[in-house]
């Protein structure tokens, strides 16, 4: 059953979150909401999430981030398989939304990648995507709707809603494939992906969301989706929470503190063990708290870009025509995909790291 939010007749929705999209006097039209509801109403400029994952550890920090929002709804979770396997991914999802009492639904995307063998990411985050920590299994399953059609019928009934991708992008390209009016319909797309003019975190030239599945990506870049791209960069040196940030976090004493820092506590060891750098790099929580409030990002550039799906050794580099060279004469020809989407990336190069990390603490409070 997909969560339809924006009829035009009533309040509907699953679970504790209620959108109303239409203005109407809510206790006219709509249903009662139960104690402990969540409702954004039009005069609060609602916005809708949906956010696909491969749900491990910076991505449970991400969702915790959107779920505790209180002025989103986050109509739908859509799972993929990247940093663990597609059914893991889907678990930690719904331990994760059932950690933060939440009721969202979560629905099951592809199992691999478009075209290459699939790779997980369980050396950076652990067996189990969360630091094998033995979660208890999750109350709640997954829905039977397939998320690639999940992601179709949300966005068609949430137009100008927010896509937050936070792994491979497989479920999205498929979506696509299927549905290409869909790039029309929706607002943002806020991809954490992409190691823009810089080194990647899985090759030389490559992040891992994009490597995992450079075809999906090449399709997302390309479809005319209005793509915000939130590199792995900036998620590290200032951005990392440091020892300093964790003690603060733990601090607080909360439950969703508490597992915040516990299940990247793998994650934190192989980023030490990759860059040198000691603390937590979050590169979804990032993302999503651009998604959240696109200020937090402070220098931004529209360029095309394109996706190697070519070459081994540069397999899933973003490419960035960063001094606008697409259309010259001795690049016209390779770019012309790129250079025929109907609009260009939004790169980002700079984040607010003060900002970032105030987000981040408010909501693990
Ligand atoms: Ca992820």
């Amino acid at each position: 059953m997909v969560r339809t939010i924006g009829s035009p007749s009533d309040v509907v929705g699953a679970g504790k979150c209620v959108t109303v999209l239409f203005f109407r006097p809510p206790d006219k039209y709509a249903r009662r909401p139960q104690p402990g509801v969540r409702v954004c109403y039009p005069t609060r400029v609602p916005r809708t999430f949906l956010i696909d994952t491969d749900t491990a550890s910076d991505d449970a920090v991400a969702l915790i981030m959107a779920l505790r929002a209180s002025h989103v709804c986050v109509a739908a979770i859509t799972t993929v398989a990247g940093n663990v396997d597609v059914q893991q991914a889907t678990r930690n999802a719904l331990y994760t939304v059932g950690l933060c009492g939440e009721n969202v639904p979560v629905y099951v995307g592809a199992e691999k990648p478009l075209l290459r063998t699939y790779t997980n990411a369980t050396w950076f985050h652990g067996r189990d995507g969360l630091g094998d920590h033995n979660y208890p299994v999750p109350r709640r399953s997954p829905e039977e709707f397939h998320a690639v059609d999940a992601i179709i019928e949300t966005v068609e009934a949430n137009p100008g809603l927010v896509l937050v991708t936070l792994g491979p992008l497989t479920n999205v390209a498929l979506a696509l494939a299927k549905k290409p009016a869909i790039a029309a319909k929706v607002g943002r797309c806020v991809v954490m992906g992409g190691a823009p003019c810089c080194e990647g975190n899985v090759t030389p030239a490559a992040e891992y969301n994009i490597w995992v599945d450079p075809e999906a990506a090449r399709i997302v870049m390309l479809s005319g989706f209005p793509v915000e791209l939130i590199g792995w960069q900036l998620s590290r040196a200032e951005a990392v929470i440091n020892q300093t940030d964790i003690e603060l976090i733990q601090g607080f004493g909360s439950k969703l503190g508490r597992f915040a820092i516990e299940c990247n506590s793998h994650a934190r060891h192989a980023y030490k063990v990759q860059t040198g750098e000691d603390g937590i790099c979050l590169p979804d929580p990032v993302a999503m708290c651009i998604a959240l409030d696109p200020s937090v990002g402070t220098e931004w550039s529209e360029h095309h870009v394109d996706v190697e799906t070519q070459s081994e050794l540069t397999r899933g580099m973003t490419v960035v025509d960063r001094l606008d060279v697409a259309a010259d004469d001795r690049n016209r020809t390779v770019w012309a995909p790129a250079l025929h989407t109907e609009r260009k990336t939004k790169v980002c190069w700079r984040i607010d790291t003060k900002r970032w990390k105030e987000a981040l603490f408010l909501a693990l409070r």
